[in-house]
Formats: structure tokens, C-alpha cells, sequence
């Protein structure tokens, strides 16, 4: 009975899945968020256990009981106040077997750590300002009654103190090097030598936060001629920017013929959110902050190509006429493209999860690149949509809170991520393989931008907002800012001193 609820949730999941590869764009939540029946099933599930699952390495933890101690985990929500929190899967916990895929191998990893360990795993959201508030005033009472806290990136900066977070490395059988922690988001924002922040496969919002493009291929057949085979574009290095500009400008069309070619009675060729114009400035290969070799920070904002390139991105696109410029339009995005009148959305393959009702074949992309030059695609990690953990200070039992941690990550990297990664995000698209090759590459050629995650007064922030605005000239909005910045990135620097002495 136990296997047959899951092949029905797998097939449901797939189905589902297969609808879905629209993320909600930019910080608009996701109104669509919270269903999850009503699926009609019938497609092909491919089998939940790999037959080349990765063989187990012994992770080298002790057998231990601690009598029924709670690991607890506080965890951010964004309710947009429309009555759904906006959380498209639920990684910690899983209250029973649901089949559901995702949710059942979290149950199943819980249980298996709880009996192993004789422990409870708990999980408490909060919304994202209340989660940094918590951890501060924690450390000012001293009182603390969370084991780790699972933070939005953008929301990190304020937690950049060394009195109210402690490195990972402070903790007992935490060991960074193993692959259940993500190496590429370790590399990208350690702090010299150690981490306030890190994630690991405990987590799958990081995973299901990474940009990419989806298209509609109903209208890339009506447009062929101007589209041709976008694989074979990303294949053969040619997805640049500018190919993505002239395929849009091709494809908008004024329909209603008033003038204008974004709008509801047209066939429009873009579509994203305001977040998501850091994914073309990421996808072009830049950074707004980055590690030097002795681990501080440096400010790459108003270095090189970077205002140059920020300005052609959002005069040739985010200002063109083809784009749909409204942030919180995720509603018009997600019908138009469901309706075959819209070809490209830019968001995070985080949306796999919240569509349900497209019935139009559509395939994913990577970030294009900016320049031909390039030797590669780049695909951020947002963090307006991802998760990042950090142990608060108040934190006492150290072995309890690393052993859990380390053996929870553990855990997961060989039955939940293979599950989210294998079903939920690829095993949607048995009607396209190209798409699924084309997500291995997403998450293969994913990066995180510092500057981005602890965003230095705001900066990053105030950029994006100008989707809305119209007004790019990048050199003065930089002018500016840019004591400002300089001032946080002299705090942060320091705090990298103080954590690594
Ligand atoms: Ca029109």
C-alpha cells in the first residue's frame, strides 16, 4: 500500500511538473501558490529510486542518543497578504506521507536521523524581518531556542555581526568539504576563513532558486523563421543577449493596435519581474561584490564594464517596448504564457512546483550570455528566492546542534536531493529531453554573487528597482551610492577580521 501511494504521488508530482516549469517572477508572490490537487495525472513516472544512485560515503559520525532533544530550525515566509505564504516547498519538515516525493523523502529523512539520533526535528516560520530580529535579540538575551536559522539571502545583510551569528567552523562534526555542502555558495561568500552563512542539501530552495529562461514553443514555431533551435543556440555558444533582444523584437506584436506592443491583447515577447534583471548582469559574467584571494570583499560595481554593461541591458531590454514592465505582473505572465501569447519569461525554476494548468509545451534556457565571448553561461542564484543557513550565537550545545546538522545534510544529499532534482525539477519533461539536458546546465553553470546576498547599503536593491522607473544612467545612480557602500564594505571587512582572529 506504502509503495503504491508513492508511485500515485510520483505520477502526480510528474504531471503536475510538467505543467510547471514557470516560476513566479521577480518579488510578486506566487498567487498561484497553494495547489496541489487537482491534478489529472497520466503521465509516464519514471522510477523514484536512481539505478545509478550515488554510492554512500561514511560520513564519519558517532553513534550518539540524546534523548529526545529538538533539533530546531527557524525559518523565513514572505506572506504577501494575500493569504499564502510564499514557500513553494517546505524543506525541513514533513508532517506525514503524502505522496508527495519531496515531502515524503524529508519525512523519511527525519525519521531516519530522529531514531538514529533520538531526536526531534522542528521547524518555525517566521516572517523574514522577524527571523533577523529573533536572532538579534537572541543574542542580546542570550536566550536562543533554535538550533539554526534557514534566512532569505537578500535579508542576510542585517545579520552580519559577529555577535549575533558563529562560523560553521565553530561547530563539532560539521565538516564543509564533504559534497552534501554546496561548494560553489561556500566559495562565493566566506568570510576569509571561516562561514556565517552556508547551505547544504538540508535545504532546496537554493537549488529551486536558480535563474533561468522558459519559452513557449507554440510561439517559437509561429516565429521560426526568426527563433530557429534555441538548444543548439546554447549549445553552440551563440545565446548572447543580443540574439535574445532581436529574437523579442521580432516576436512583439501589436495586435490590438493601440500603439503598443506589451499589453494584454498583444503577443508579447517578454516578461520578468525586477529581481530577475541581476540575472542578465550575472549571466554576463559580473559581479556586484566578490572574494579577493586573502578572503575580504571588494566592491565590482563601478569597476570595468559593469555600468556599461548594467545600461545596455536595461536600455535595450528592460526599456524596450516588446517587455512587459510591470513587477508584480506575475498573474499577466503566467496566463499570457499559459495562453501562447507571450514567448519568454526570465524567473527561477523555482516555479516547477506552483502551475498547474499549462497545457503548451514550453522548454528551458539558460541565462543568456552577454557576449559571444564568453566561455560560459552564468546562472544566479537569486536571493530574493533561495535560503541560507547560519547557526545564531546563543547556540550552546555545540555537538548536539553540528552532529544533527551534519548528519541531517548527510542525509539528505543521498534521499532528498536526488528526489528534487531527479522528479521534481528534470523528470518533468519526458516530452523533452532537450529541456531536461538544458536544466542540468542551469544548475551546473549556477553561481552566487556576494554582492547580491549581503547587499551593501541596499545598493543592489536600489538598481533593480529602476526596472520601474526608467531611468538607467547607472554612472550617477553609482555616484550616489558609492560612499555608502564603501562604508558598509569597511564594516564588513572588519567583521571578516574579527571573525578570522
Ligand atoms: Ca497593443
Amino acid at each position: 500500500m506504502e509503495m503504491f501511494k508513492r508511485l500515485v504521488g510520483l505520477a502526480l508530482v510528474l504531471a503536475l511538473t510538467l505543467l510547471a516549469l514557470v516560476s513566479c517572477g521577480g518579488t510578486a508572490g506566487p498567487d498561484q501558490a497553494t495547489e496541489t490537487e487537482n491534478s489529472e495525472g497520466g503521465e509516464t513516472a519514471k522510477p523514484a529510486e536512481s539505478e545509478t544512485a550515488e554510492p554512500r560515503i561514511d560520513p564519519g559520525l558517532p553513534k550518539k542518543t540524546f534523548k529526545g532533544q529538538t533539533f530546531d530550525v527557524l525559518h523565513w515566509l514572505l506572506d504577501k497578504g494575500v493569504g499564502t505564504a510564499w514557500i513553494p516547498w517546505e524543506e525541513i519538515t514533513a508532517e506525514t506521507i503524502q505522496g508527495d516525493v519531496l515531502n515524503d523523502a524529508i519525512y523519511d529523512r527525519n525519521r531516519v536521523i530522529e531514531e538514529q539520533y533520538g531526536v526531534t526535528v522542528t521547524n518555525t516560520y517566521m516572517q523574514i524581518n522577524d527571523v533577523n530580529t529573533t536572532i538579534i535579540n537572541s543574542a542580546a538575551s542570550g536566550l536562543n531556542e533554535y538550533e539554526i536559522a534557514v534566512q532569505r539571502g537578500v535579508q542576510t545583510a542585517g545579520l552580519l555581526n559577529s555577535e549575533y551569528l558563529r562560523p560553521f567552523e565553530s561547530l563539532p562534526y560539521v565538516n564543509l568539504k564533504q559534497p552534501w555542502w554546496s561548494q560553489d555558495c561556500l566559495e562565493s561568500l566566506g568570510m576569509g576563513d571561516v562561514h556565517l552563512f552556508a547551505t547544504s542539501d538540508l535545504l532546496v530552495l537554493d537549488k529551486s532558486a536558480v535563474a533561468c529562461v522558459q519559452y513557449n514553443h507554440n510561439v517559437a514555431e509561429q516565429f521560426n523563421e526568426a527563433i530557429g533551435n534555441l538548444y543548439e543556440d546554447v549549445d553552440n555558444m551563440a545565446w548572447t543577449f543580443e540574439r535574445f533582444v532581436s529574437i523579442c523584437d521580432a516576436v512583439g506584436t501589436d495586435l490590438d493596435d493601440d500603439g503598443k506592443r506589451d499589453g494584454e491583447g498583444d503577443l508579447v515577447a517578454f516578461y520578468c519581474g525586477d529581481d530577475p534583471v541581476h540575472f542578465l548582469f550575472t549571466g554576463a559574467g559580473l559581479k556586484f561584490m566578490d572574494r579577493d584571494s586573502a578572503g575580504y570583499f571588494q566592491y565590482l560595481f563601478g569597476t570595468g564594464d559593469t555600468i556599461e554593461t548594467m545600461d545596455i541591458i536595461y536600455n535595450d531590454l528592460m526599456y524596450a517596448d516588446f517587455f512587459h514592465n510591470n513587477v508584480a505582473g506575475t498573474a499577466f505572465s503566467y496566463d499570457k504564457f499559459a495562453a501562447d501569447e507571450l514567448l519568454f519569461r526570465q524567473s527561477t525554476v523555482k516555479g516547477a512546483a506552483l502551475m498547474r494548468n499549462m497545457e503548451s509545451s514550453f522548454g528551458v534556457l539558460p541565462i543568456p550570455m552577454f557576449s559571444e565571448n564568453q566561455t560560459r553561461y552564468y546562472n544566479e542564484v537569486s536571493p530574493h528566492h533561495d535560503a541560507l543557513m547560519c547557526i545564531p550565537a546563543t547556540v550552546t550545545d555545540s555537538e548536539f546542534c553540528g552532529l544533527i546538522l551534519e548528519a541531517l545534510s548527510y542525509e539528505s544529499h543521498y534521499t532528498v536531493y536526488p528526489q528534487f532534482h531527479d522528479v521534481v525539477i528534470t523528470g518533468h519533461t519526458p516530452r523533452d529531453e532537450e529541456s531536461k539536458r538544458m536544466l542540468d546546465l542551469v544548475f551546473e553553470t549556477r553561481v552566487y554573487d556576494a554582492g547580491l546576498h549581503f547587499d551593501m547599503a541596499g545598493f543592489a536593491g536600489i538598481c533593480l528597482r529602476h526596472t520601474a522607473t526608467h531611468t538607467a544612467a547607472f554612472a550617477s545612480l553609482w555616484a550616489e551610492n558609492e560612499e555608502k557602500v564603501n562604508g558598509k564594505l569597511e564594516e564588513f571587512n572588519k567583521l571578516i577580521e574579527t571573525l578570522n582572529n
